[in-house]
């Protein structure tokens, strides 16, 4: 592997003591005594794994000061900090990138190798924090990212997981999932807060009580009581002195015993409490875009919303501000839902627990949140059943009670007489059994709503929150996505990016926008050339990946196709493996076809409950198998499905993609960010009109995209005529279809796809067949495209010259601006001198 970023490396001052020092003699000294200090092993005992732990705890030391610095600077600013509150936090590797952000990445790297040990296998030890199920979970870590560039104070509150998303294995064909011990050898990167722990209470009943000044208040009487502990990760900005914090919250009893209990002679009953406690950040739900209507699911919601609120007060004591002022020190942003009773919670907390009066509360609450909706899908809107929320959140629920009462007076003068514009309003769903809505909550409790894309943001006023539209123009509003090019260009793909710096400098790094300054480059024949050979070494090392991996050996010189993202209908990974299967039916009916060779590489986890997703990963791994056995078609077709698609794997996928898939049907993917992530890299897309690929498109140009299919507005008015599938049956389809049933791809068993060819032909939810003849033809234009390698090449360039925008540093100026209000806080590093005891 080549190494990111050469040009990159000026290290900014740090400690120079004997410590801490950057000199490669310091560091490795650091790095020998933290093996036999920390880890307990000589150079003849220790693993790969030991390496590994040595290296992140001498890199932890160094940023160390930049943490207490930041942590210092905030505190005599008294700034206004963003709490980006989050279930997910997708945030990969660390190592790599600390190393990346703090210009040290080739000093440590040669020091590694001086001692004689191989710095990309020391890397590859880390296992990857992966709490998160995809997009949503990896935005936040994108986020906290740029707001730590930016100069933004902010914290990043979430769970900590003592499992993450699953291990994905394949096993003859079918996904099978492995649970994710990422703790299993310890984590260097986080340190444990016990002094900062807090109570959070569940179920019960409340009552009503006089206090000493005879007010009449309201008492909660939990049935359980947890303790949150927070676990502190530093995120460091790129190429300056910030440092900011994740804090993940654990959960733990709150004795390690019920002695009471225990004295009795119950001792399974004193250890069921603590077991019952710690299962509570146990682990990570792996569905997204699927509700999980599960009672410790919504106890993990509350659980740290309220940990992180009563954390945020906590600091207003320290810094000596009163809770009045809770929304000028503080602003929260919800990441979809999953956090929405915070808007209750701190209602709760203020009104019962700070004695203040209502509309003083509700007034500092409204002033606190914002919203961001993730998802269109019916299926992913989160509504939790009255009896149940009841019976975890017993005083929550009267305070939505009462939230709603408030809201819907509002509503009646506004709307004169519109009693079915109250019964939609509703915190409350009351047709048949009834329902708390979260989304409606965060509407109501939040001074701003956004969509995560442009067509998103338009859909989500004219269908999924047009009500509140109506009521509430003015807090509406669009963020398009963004991804942090730190991680997602000088990380991974390190050729790439010393080419470009080279070309133009390294300040595109901090804003992305002066890749434009690339545009002139792709009429340049000898920079093309080397920008074809960079993607031809990453499709070289990609290559010998997938040939550890699958066993399997893929030609580089092949168009690498790629497809990772979650499994889900919507994402229409089944439209492509139809079309691979219409392609391999070419080829078996005119073996001496014209045919642009390709490998198409497929990833992604299917939710474990999600039948007809693991069906389609199914059908994938068949059709690469037979595909891969049948002579006739070798070295002109591929198919690879990679286990266990997360942000390690995809480091090492967006740099060798040429084609980008993103062709979900219009108007179901809310934004995408993979989408982002190829374009950087020079990948070209064919897609849809769906989510930022529009945006993409509108940036690179049409004609440097593949468009095809149906626009949203087209999809829905199929649906409203009735859509009837096999209106769209074309002969080659038709063949495909057959081929499937037929047990070709499943050893004589007729039986294996039915559901899934069953459902396409009968209901097609998602239009693929619809779809399919404009996207078969559109791929015969990608291949003619691709045998013009210079023509190509100028697209590719123009690509990554062109997604300037997607930076999400771009996204959070945009947060910053309009929704939090957050000017930046540059920190100073601290000196010795400052920091002596
Ligand atoms: C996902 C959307 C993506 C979007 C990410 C980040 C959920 C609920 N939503 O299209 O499907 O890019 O959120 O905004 O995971």
């Amino acid at each position: 592997m080549a190494t990111p970023m050469k040009s990159m490396e000026t290290p900014t001052e740090l400690y120079d003591d004997e410590r801490t020092a950057l000199t490669k003699e310091a560091f490795k000294r650091a790095f020998l005594d933290n093996l036999l200090y920390v880890q307990g092993k000589f150079p003849a005992l220790a693993s790969q794994n030991d390496y590994y732990q040595a290296l992140a705890y001498a890199v932890r030391d160094r940023l160390l000061q930049r943490w207490i610095s930041t942590a210092a600077a905030y505190t005599k600013q008294g700034s206004r900090t963003v709490a980006y509150f989050s279930a997910e936090f997708l945030m990969g590797p660390h190592l790599g990138n600390n190393l990346i952000n703090l210009g040290i990445y080739e000093q440590v790297r040669e020091a590694i190798s001086e001692l004689g040990l191989d710095f990309d296998t020391l890397l590859r030890q880390e296992d990857e924090p992966g709490l998160g199920n995809g997009g949503l979970g990896r935005l936040a870590a994108c986020f906290i990212d740029s707001m730590a560039t930016l100069e933004i104070p902010s914290l990043g509150y979430g769970i900590r997981y003592e499992f993450g998303i699953f291990h994905q294995e394949i096993v003859d064909g079918w996904q099978t999932e492995r649970t994710d011990k990422w703790l299993r050898f310890g984590n260097p990167w986080e340190i444990l807060r016990p002094e900062w722990a807090v109570e959070v209470k569940l179920g019960g009943h409340t009552e009503q009580y006089r206090d000493e000044q005879e007010r009449l208040r309201i008492r909660w009487v939990p049935g359980k009581v947890v303790v949150g502990v927070p676990y502190d990760t530093p995120i460091l900005g790129f190429r300056n002195n910030t440092a900011n914090t994740l804090r993940l919250w654990k959960a733990e009893a709150p004795e390690s015993f019920d002695f009471s209990t225990f004295n009795r002679g119950d001792y399974g009953g004193a250890v069921r409490q603590k077991v019952w406690s710690e299962t509570l950040s146990k682990v990570l739900y792996p569905n997204d875009e699927q509700i999980q209507g599960k009672t410790l699911r919504l106890e993990q919601q509350y659980f740290f919303v309220s940990a992180s609120l009563q954390d945020m007060m906590r600091i207003m004591r320290v810094q000596k501000l009163p809770l009045e002022r809770f929304h000028e020190k503080f602003a929260v942003q919800l990441n979809d839902t999953h956090p929405a009773i915070a808007v209750a919670e701190l209602m709760r907390l203020l009104v019962d627990d700070h004695v203040m009066p209502w509309e003083q509360a509700w007034d500092i609450t409204c002033k606190t949140f914002a919203y961001t909706n993730h998802t269109l899908l019916p299926e992913a809107l989160e509504c939790w059943p009255l009896e149940l929320f009841k019976s975890v959140l017993p005083r929550h629920l009267d305070l939505i009670y009462e939230i709603n009462v408030r809201f819907l007076d509002e509503v009646r003068i506004r709307f004169y007489g519109d009693e079915a514009r109250l019964a939609r309003l509703s915190l409350i769903d009351e047709h048949g059994e009834r329902y708390v809505r979260m989304a409606h909550l965060a509407c109501v409790g939040s001074h701003t709503i956004n969509g995560v894309a442009e067509l998103h943001s338009e859909l989500l006023k004219q269908d999924v929150l047009r009500d509140f539209y109506e009521l509430w123009p003015h807090k509406f509003g669009n963020k398009t996505n963004g991804v942090t090019p730190r991680r997602w260009m000088a990380l991974s793909n390190p050729r790439l990016s010393d080419l470009i710096s080279e070309a133009i400098g390294d300040s595109w790094l901090k804003n992305l926008d002066e890749l434009q300054k690339l545009e002139p480059f792709a009429q340049d024949a000898a920079f093309r050339q080397r920008w074809r050979e960079i993607k031809l070494a990453n499709k070289v090392d990609f290559a010998a990946f997938v040939k550890e991996r699958n066993g399997i050996n893929i030609d580089p010189a092949s168009l690498f196709d790629v497809q990772v993202k979650r499994i889900h209908e919507y994402k229409r990974q089944h439209l492509n493996i139809l079309h691979v299967i219409a392609l391999y039916h070419r080829l078996r009916s005119d073996p001496n076809a014209d045919f642009q060779p390709r490998t198409f590489i497929f990833g992604g986890k299917a939710a474990p409950a999600y039948h007809m997703a693991k069906l389609i990963i199914k059908l994938i791994n068949s059709v690469a198998d037979v595909v891969d056995r049948d002579p006739a078609v070798k070295d002109r077709l591929k198919v690879v499905f990679l286990q266990n698609f997360n942000v390690s794997n995809g480091q090492r996928v967006y740099p060798a993609a040429e084609l980008s898939e993103q062709i979900s049907t219009a108007g179901k993917e809310a934004s995408g960010t993979g989408n982002m992530k190829f374009s950087m890299n020079g990948a070209l897309t064919i897609g849809t009109m769906d989510g930022a690929n529009i945006e993409i498109r509108q940036e690179v140009g049409a004609e440097n995209f593949f468009l095809f299919g149906l626009t949203a507005e087209q999809v829905a008015q199929t649906k409203g005529r009735g859509y009837r599938p096999l209106e769209h049956m074309t002969a080659e389809l038709q063949e495909v279809i057959s081929l499937i049933n037929s047990g070709f791809f499943s050893r004589g068993d007729v039986q294996m796809f039915r559901a899934l060819t069953d459902g396409l032909l009968w209901h097609d939810p998602y239009l693929v067949f619809a779809d399919f003849e404009s996207y078969s033809e559109c791929q015969l234009q990608v291949s003619q495209a691709y045998r013009d390698v210079d023509h190509w090449t100028r697209m590719s360039i123009l690509n990554s010259a062109r997604s300037g925008k997607f930076s999400s540093d771009r996204t959070i100026r945009e947060y910053c601006a309009d929704i939090w209000r957050a000017p930046s806080v540059p920190v100073r590093l601290l000196s010795q001198e400052d920091v002596k005891v």
